[in-house]
């Protein structure tokens, strides 16, 4: 036995981790069930392992790549999530010797994490559910690592994976998240706060073009230039660079000859199902997810075309094209703000239902680089959990909240012209919504709980004094407290 760590499970994910982790100093075992993967990683990547003082240590059946792993063994697991992840663990358990880590670093739902942990601690291995954000190049340069699993497994793990994992201020983008299910919650929920921001961009493009009346490569421009002040980010930066794009066959706009029908892998319907059961409104990310849906239903949005279409045509609005911009990006900001609030509320409600104590401000700080949602605005998270660790909404700390005030009013004029424009904006309507429920004085929530007593005797409160109060709506209509 020579390596210090193995990894199953060598696509384009695995394959980049292994080489990723053999070039940073360690010795890695590597196994994949078609041979030909593992063979091929080794002859190619060998010399390059060797240059970082690693090495890559092949191995064609799962025995031998077991056998090749110092005691107690760390196990990669990086295979497809759902049952090629159950069929390799099966397959490995028997294999391994109590106190064997095993890691599943593949996307997998939090509540397979739990129950994978619990069966596999029930036979003396520790399990850990690890979520690896970044894609395959952060796979291969430094991703963002969320380790869920045990204190005891991250101590082993942990160095390997803080080697590998980018680095922003000299801090790695790695860190123990929490107990059992915690590291793939934060994974699910960094998803779906991708989810929102990828949404909101989209609608300031279809505004910026469609009201703004400017065109892809122009607005490309203008990502560049917001990538320059508090919106920067990877996500912006790649933004500019899709839109300036050309289609060589055509020399269209690339994005106007992409199909214009999102697709998903289920994260952001993972994350939005988990915040209805822990009542948390993730309004950001769900109008995300579902637009994403919208924009599949190609049957239904085709016959509302051929029935509605001059609508939309009878209201074009007229705005000052730089003032316009300007107003995108505050809206923009703010939306953002929200959703990135409301994901942080999740994780928060997330860690209390499961009893995991998840340091909101070590997740924005992991946050920062090779994620997907990297960006300078999570230092600004950061700094916020510092200072107030249990805060009640990142929307009132002070540099969050000043930046809603600033952007209210162009928020609400981008709004108010989308909606008369005729362009649909989920994302930026339903944050608004979301910011003036929070800060409204009196909801009316109290006419529905009114509703509810009169229809089904549900109860109610008064704000004048404590108790359970009913109406009796079919009789007398006296109040009885209940
Ligand atoms: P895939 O998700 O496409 O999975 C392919 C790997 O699974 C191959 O190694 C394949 O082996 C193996 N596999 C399958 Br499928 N069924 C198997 C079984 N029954 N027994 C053993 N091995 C099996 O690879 P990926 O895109 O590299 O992603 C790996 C994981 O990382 C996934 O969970 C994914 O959700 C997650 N992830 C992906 C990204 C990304 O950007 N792609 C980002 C973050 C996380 P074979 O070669 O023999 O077919």
């Amino acid at each position: 036995a020579t390596a210090t760590i193995g990894l199953t499970g060598l696509a384009v994910m695995g394959r980049n981790l292994a080489r990723n982790i053999a070039r940073n100093g360690h010795t890695i075992a590597v196994h994949n069930r078609t041979a030909a993967k593992m063979t091929a990683l080794v002859e190619e990547f060998s010399d390059e392992a060797r240059e970082g003082g690693g090495e890559l240590v092949g191995s064609e059946s799962l025995e031998d790549f077991v056998a090749s792993i110092q005691q107690p063994r760390t196990i990669l697991v990086m295979v497809k999530a759902g049952e090629p992840t159950d069929a390799v663990i099966d397959e490995l358990v028997p294999l391994l010797d109590e106190g064997d880590i095993v890691v599943d670093a593949g996307n997998a739902h939090f509540t397979d994490t739990l129950r994978r942990q619990q069966a596999l601690e029930e036979k003396g291995l520790h399990f850990v559910g690890m979520g690896v954000s970044g894609g395959e190049e952060g796979a291969l340069n430094g991703p963002s690592i969320m380790v869920g699993g045990s204190e005891h497994a991250y101590e082993n793990l942990g160095p390997v994976m803080e080697s590998i994992a980018a680095v922003v201020d000299g801090t790695p983008c790695s860190t123990h998240v929490g107990p059992d299910g915690a590291g793939h919650f934060v994974k699910m929920v960094h998803n779906g706060i991708e989810y929102a921001d990828m949404q909101l961009i989209a609608e300031s493009f279809d505004l910026l073009r469609t009201v703004g009346g400017l065109e892809p490569a122009e607005i490309a421009d203008v990502f560049d230039e917001w990538n320059r002040g508090d919106l920067e980010s990877f996500l912006i930066e790649m933004t500019a660079d899709v839109l300036r794009h050309t289609d060589a066959e055509t020399g269209k706009p690339f994005v106007d000859v992409v199909l214009d029908q999102a697709e998903q892998k289920g994260t952001g319907r993972w994350t939005v199902q988990s915040a209805l059961d822990l009542g948390v409104p993730i309004t950001g990310i769900a109008e995300a997810t579902f637009a994403r849906s919208l924009s599949g239903h190609a049957e239904q949005r085709a016959a509302a075309r051929e029935m509605f279409s001059t609508t939309s045509e009878e209201h074009t609005v007229e705005v000052d094209r730089d003032v316009f911009v300007d107003q995108v990006r505050a809206a923009l900001y703010a939306s953002k703000v929200v959703a990135y609030a409301q994901g942080f509320d999740q994780i928060a409600a997330g860690a209390e239902e499961h009893g995991w104590d998840i340091d909101l401000g070590s997740i924005a700080t992991i946050w920062r680089g090779g994620c997907i949602i990297r960006a300078q605005f999570l230092d600004r998270i950061k700094e916020a959990y510092a200072e107030e660790p249990d805060l009640t909404t990142l929307l009132t700390t002070p540099y969050f909240a000043d930046a809603v005030k600033d952007g209210v009013d162009a928020w609400r004029d981008v709004v108010a012209t989308a909606a008369q424009a005729g362009v649909p904006i989920p994302a930026f309507a339903s944050s608004l919504s979301y910011f003036d429920g929070l800060r409204r004085g009196r909801l009316p929530a109290a006419l529905i709980q009114g509703l509810r007593d009169n229809f089904g005797a549900h109860t109610y409160q008064r704000v004048d004094r404590d108790g359970s109060f009913h109406t009796t709506w079919a009789g007398d209509r006296t109040e009885q407290e209940a």
